[in-house]
């Protein structure tokens, strides 16, 4: 590379710590915090992109010298979060999808351990199989509790109190995604050098609703007012939608990153029978629901903004729409549409 084509740029490192130098009161703990996960995505990077030989050389038996079973990739990403955060004297304790229960950590030294880190470490991995893009969703919030050892109330906060969130996404390039509630920005993995490099700054997703993501095979299932809003867009004779495409990957965090840059909407509903929805709120559709505010979208169940839902539960499932805001205010209006009508029916 010459001296002419040489460019000032950012690493995920070198920006983070130009965010830190606008807080001066800051002490560089939270921002070592998100360093640390940006070096576990990388090291689920190198895995995830040797998913297709793992299987080969697992299913041969030439590296379990140990005599051990081959890890699943999500186990084995989960396990890469654990060991790479909780050695960290900020973290108190880590929430996973991967674990029924918090992982609570010892007491750390006065001050310290004041933040907990819930994650999903590989969304998506039913895809892993057929080389389709996954992912690793994270959430931090600061501790509530004064202890010196975590609470469960600590993992229980709603998403408002979030203090950053984030995706990592494994697809044709890597790329780390997050906001500490002062903009959305993405990097990019240079597989040359290793370094995440600043490629997107202050991403807002586009007005223009391009991209409809749903399981529509789960139509039937859906309420009357997340139909019409599907058919709305789908179907319907506004012009808004006249270049609306269909597009679902069925890995959350593929679906949501695509609709981010190009715009668009992205549901899992209710099942109309058991009322539940099926991602998770404190590990997937909070953060998501955080980055989406941040970028000038919104995140909904249909009848509550996903950030003030009080979590009663730390695997809680809720149903979930996010994306562009004029469209998440339609569906809102759709289900208080329907739920006033049942109200004058009952
Ligand atoms: P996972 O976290 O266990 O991978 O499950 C969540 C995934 C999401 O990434 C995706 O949006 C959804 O499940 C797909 O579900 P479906 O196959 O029902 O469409
Ligand atoms: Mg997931």
């Amino acid at each position: 590379m010459s001296e002419s084509e040489f460019r000032d740029f950012h690493t995920l490192e070198s920006y983070i710590a130009s965010q830190q130098g606008m807080h001066p009161q800051s002490r560089g703990v939270f921002s070592n915090l998100l360093r640390r996960i940006g070096l576990a995505s990388k090291l689920i990077h190198a895995k995830v992109q040797k998913a297709g030989l793992l299987n080969i050389l697992g299913a041969r038996g030439v590296i379990n010298v140990q005599g051990e079973q081959q890890m699943k990739l999500d186990s084995l990403a989960n396990e890469v979060m654990k060991a790479t955060l909780r050695w960290m004297p900020a973290v108190g304790g880590l929430a996973s999808e991967e674990e029924s229960d918090p992982v609570v950590l010892g007491p750390r030294d006065e001050g310290e351990g004041e933040y907990v880190v819930l994650f999903d470490p590989l969304d998506g991995s039913s895809n892993i199989d057929a080389n389709i893009p996954v992912g690793t969703i994270f959430s931090i919030h600061r501790r509530t509790s004064s202890g010196r050892v975590c609470d469960p109330e600590d993992f229980l906060q709603p998403g408002r109190s979030q203090v950053a969130a984030g995706y990592v996404i494994y697809g044709a390039s890597t790329m780390f995604v997050y906001t500490t509630g002062n903009g959305v920005h993405g990097f990019t993995l240079d597989p040359e050098f290793g370094e995440y490099v600043l490629s997107h700054e202050n991403i807002r997703i586009p007005d223009a609703c391009t991209c409809f993501s749903a399981n529509e095979r789960n139509y039937q299932k859906w309420d009357d007012a997340t139909k019409r809003f599907a058919d709305h867009i789908r179907f319907g004779p506004d012009p808004r939608y006249a270049r609306t495409s269909s597009r679902y990957v069925g890995t959350a965090v593929a679906d949501f990153h695509r609709n981010l840059l190009y715009g668009g909407v992205f549901l899992y509903p209710a099942d109309r029978k058991t009322g539940k929805g099926k991602l998770r709120l404190l590990y997937e559709c909070a953060p998501f629901a955080m980055l989406a505010e941040q970028a000038g979208g919104l995140a909904t169940t249909g009848r509550q903004r996903v950030a003030e839902i009080h979590p009663t539960e730390l695997h809680q499932r809720i149903p979930f729409a996010v994306g562009n805001r004029r469209e998440i205010e339609l569906y809102e209006r759709l289900v208080a549409e329907m739920d006033a009508k049942a109200k004058t029916s009952a």
